[in-house]
């Protein structure tokens, strides 16, 4: 790790090297999911299914099934009615249409993008003259609007302006974008400095406002950005109501954001600010936000992180409980934690260069956020559990329904996690079969990326410059891939893996230099110029901290960047009967039949089972299947675990 002067240089280098008027700070510019086209057989399905299930899912149960879009209807004036559902419902709305602009880009629809549009009317059509858009308060007495920190107006609000950029991106229709403009110049004529202080009880604002700065180039958006992280610690929030358990440390409201060197409170919350606060960090190259976000960072990955990429243990605040306290039945987990686990991990790589933060967002991209979406893509789970006795199942909706379009919009966006752009670099962070089109050294160069990734371990690269152009590829090799479990102690290999990762260029191995976790390829690229990749994919077992006292005398499976578990539907309808002996032999293979195509780790283990009168137990070797954790509960509910246990002690025949 870096101490803070190497961080405060890097961050000085960086602003040296940036390439775009957006950049000051960051190691690279991320290329958007509205230039990258996705290929893939893993990602392309997991696209699809959001375009043909788990959108029109969102939209079912936002305008058919729940009161929703009809609140807006409402609002605008176009039915009668009341307010009903949830004073953050409006929310729900904003993030479905935020998923269907990311997904009308590898998905063009005309249907479903009238269907957008069609919103984006009655939501224009409920927002107020003088910019307020909230339908809860429109319809209930707009006396109280702007009285309580913790009714989520603002985000909403923020809601809206993510939904208003990505529609924008995708399609240039600028309708949403201008409602969204309004709303900010609303908030921003009651708020700042000189004006209402305003302690939000939801962050999301902040990282919504860093987006619509960077689409219209509106500096006083990033002042508010900056002005909302300002305003927590110091004891201003007297508007929430949330009451007992809910203070100040649920919302990151006890020291200023600046200060802060914790993670507390509700999980969500959390990641939202620490990627504005990234966000705003990386426009302002302020190293106080920059040493705060590492060192809270390090206290989540290094004393809070679940194996699965998963955060925010306690169901209590939905959040972060004490250090080590990593339960995995009554794992929370929530899906949006995941993705906002994402959200701040791209930022934080950004911000340092440093693959150990791609590491990290990987983690949680296919393990605990993936999770919450079946493979049917209209089933979603709230909570990610890392066991189960066979009472969990993914829902088709919620009360408080935020993970659906949140997992929905994560998945569909997914290109904006693959490339980056630096003078003279182009960074490959994740994976991913895509094609995609760059500007280096002021000339075009086509990229496509090949691989059946994480299946396999091979990925290719074409790069196809105009011509003859001289650029550093940087390639992440992933932390997994040379040993590293994850960035700190929390979790260990037991062995180091035996393959090596292998760099070659047009069928010759390539020499290359290392740089914070990326290979460096510098070199005169020319048209059909073909880097290869091969990363060891063997089964790891994984180690738990001793200190996480859930773990103890556990091992975890992991294959690449997937991490596995033992399921009933694989095995007898069992998943806490057996044990894993130390030694076990573990093999893998390609099952095109199971779960959509599935490489599965078969091994031979004890196990204990009863005869049929269940009056006496005997013990067997048998033949064990364990799939990639994400593909759970699409066989209905199951028993399953991820930390398998070592010695018969933790072993169960029958749990429930
Ligand atoms: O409050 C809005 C959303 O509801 C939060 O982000 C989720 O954690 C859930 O509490
Ligand atoms: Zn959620």
């Amino acid at each position: 790790m870096h101490n803070s002067k190497s961080w405060l240089r890097l961050m000085v280098l960086s602003t040296v090297f940036s390439s775009t008027a957006f950049a000051q700070s960051l190691h690279y510019e991320p290329v958007s999911f509205s230039r990258v086209l996705i290929t893939d057989t893993f990602w392309k399905a997991r696209l699809d299914k959001i375009a043909t299930a788990t959108i029109p899912a969102c939209v079912e149960q936002t305008e058919i099934k729940t009161p929703r879009i009809r609140n807006f209807e409402v609002a605008a004036g176009l039915r009668e009615g009341k307010f009903e559902g949830i004073f953050y419902d409006d929310s729900d709305v904003f993030k479905a249409l935020e998923a269907m602009a990311y997904s009308l880009k590898n998905n063009p629809d005309p249907v479903l993008e009238k269907k957008a549009d069609e919103w984006i009317d009655k939501i224009a059509a409920a927002q107020l003259p003088d910019g307020y858009i909230n339908t809860y308060y429109t319809l209930t007495g707009l006396d109280k609007r702007w009285t309580d920190m913790s009714m989520h107006e603002d985000y909403n609000g923020g809601h809206l302006i993510e939904a208003a950029v990505a529609y924008y991106q995708t399609t240039g229709k600028r309708k949403l974008l201008d409602v969204a403009i309004r709303f900010a110049d609303h908030f921003d004529s009651l708020f700042g400095p000189g004006k209402r202080n305003w302690v939000t009880g939801h962050q999301e604002l902040e990282l919504a406002l860093v987006k619509l700065y960077k689409v219209t180039g509106e500096k006083r958006y990033l002042n508010l950005a900056d002005w909302l992280l300002s305003q927590r610690g110091l004891k201003l929030a007297k508007g929430y109501t949330w009451t007992d358990w809910r203070d100040t440390a649920y919302a990151q409201d006890v020291l200023p954001v600046k200060k802060q060197r914790e993670i507390t409170g509700h999980a969500v919350r959390a990641m939202y600010l620490y990627t504005g606060a990234a966000d705003v960090a990386a426009l302002t190259a302020d190293a106080e936000y920059m040493e705060a976000m590492k060192a809270v960072w390090e206290d989540v990955v290094y004393r809070n992180f679940y194996i699965t990429g998963g955060i925010g243990s306690s169901g209590r605040n939905e959040g972060f409980s004490v250090d080590y306290d990593l339960p995995n039945l009554q794992a929370y987990c929530e899906t949006c934690a995941s993705v906002g686990m994402v959200f701040w991990n791209q930022r934080m790589n950004m911000l340092t260069g440093q693959s150990l933060y791609m590491d990290v967002l990987e983690r949680s991209l296919y393990n605990g956020a993936q999770s919450g979406l079946s493979l049917s893509g209209d089933r979603f789970f709230y909570g990610n559990p890392l066991a189960s006795f066979g009472t969990h199942n993914r829902r088709e909706w919620f009360g408080t329904a935020c993970c659906p379009a949140n997992i929905a919009r994560l998945t569909a966006s997914v290109g904006d996690y693959i490339y980056g752009v630096s003078d003279g670099g182009l960074w490959v962070n994740l994976f991913i079969g895509s094609a995609t089109s760059v500007t280096m050294n002021k000339k075009a160069v086509g990229i496509a990326m090949e691989t059946n990734y994480p299946s396999d371990g091979k990925i290719t690269i074409n790069v196809n410059p105009s011509s003859r152009n001289r650029f550093a590829l940087r390639v992440r090799i992933p932390g997994w891939a040379e040993g590293k479990a994850v960035p700190g102690d929390l979790y260990r290999f037991k062995n180091l893996p035996e393959g090596k990762v292998v760099i070659s260029v047009n069928g010759k191995p390539e020499s290359v230099t290392m740089e914070d976790g990326y290979a460096v390829i510098l070199r005169d690229w020319k048209k059909g110029d073909i880097a290869a990749i091969q990363l060891p994919m063997e089964v790891m077992e994984v180690q738990a901290d001793e200190k996480v006292k859930q773990n103890a005398g556990r091992v975890a499976l992991q294959r690449g960047p997937l991490v596995y578990c033992v399921e009933g539907a694989d095995n007898d309808f069992r998943a806490w009967n057996f044990v894993v002996p130390e030694n076990t032999q573990f093999k893998t293979s390609y099952r095109p039949d199971l779960l959509g195509g599935v490489t599965t780790i078969t091994f031979e283990a004890p196990v204990l089972e009863t005869d049929a009168s269940g009056q006496s137990v005997q013990t067997a070797i048998k033949t064990l299947t364990a799939i990639p954790y994400f593909l759970w509960n699409n066989r209905g509910p199951n028993e399953m675990q991820v930390w398998l246990p070592r010695k018969i002690n933790a072993l169960r025949i029958n749990p429930d």
